[in-house]
């Protein structure tokens, strides 16, 4: 029993590996969008971070941003700060459009990347990668600068 459990496992593993050049391969052709600005505001005693990137679209068609992931964090959300009366609160995005022949700032004050449960030390002047995915089937895989709040203001 307990032979085939670890044949099922090394199995699913080379699919999800097939899968992975699949899309970087498909990535290199289409190569719509690029990502600019990239940093992420740190904050200390490990409470969330947010990542800011600016999204810039050289295709004829809008494209959404449909998901995030990174190997530095365990959870990164698209969020949206919204403003009611006077005060604000947080809410999820599902996907953010980046228009045709445009682009999209996740900017302080509007979107961010929300990201929490960081899988090792980060600290300001190191360099996260987080891993973009579009409704194209392209993946950015981007640097993103770590600055500390003093840095940016
Ligand atoms: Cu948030």
């Amino acid at each position: 029993m307990s032979i085939k459990i670890k044949t099922f496992a090394a199995l699913s593993c080379t699919l999800a590996l097939s899968f992975g050049f699949a899309t970087a391969a498909h990535a290199a052709d289409a190569n719509a969008i690029t990502a600019k600005d990239a940093w992420v505001r740190w904050l200390p005693n490990n409470l969330p971070a947010a990542g800011y990137v600016t999204l810039v679209n050289a295709s004829d068609k809008p494209v959404d941003l449909v998901d995030i992931s990174s190997n530095d964090y365990g959870d990164a959300m698209l969020h949206q700060t919204v403003s009611n009366g006077s005060t604000q609160k947080m809410v999820m995005v599902d996907k953010l459009t980046v228009p045709a022949h445009g682009q999209v700032a996740i900017a302080p004050g509007g979107y961010h990347v929300m990201l929490e449960d960081a899988k090792h030390k980060v600290a300001p002047g190191d360099t996260v990668h987080l891993t973009l995915k579009f409704s194209d089937g392209e993946t950015l895989d981007t640097p993103f600068a770590v600055k500390s709040p003093a840095q940016t203001k």
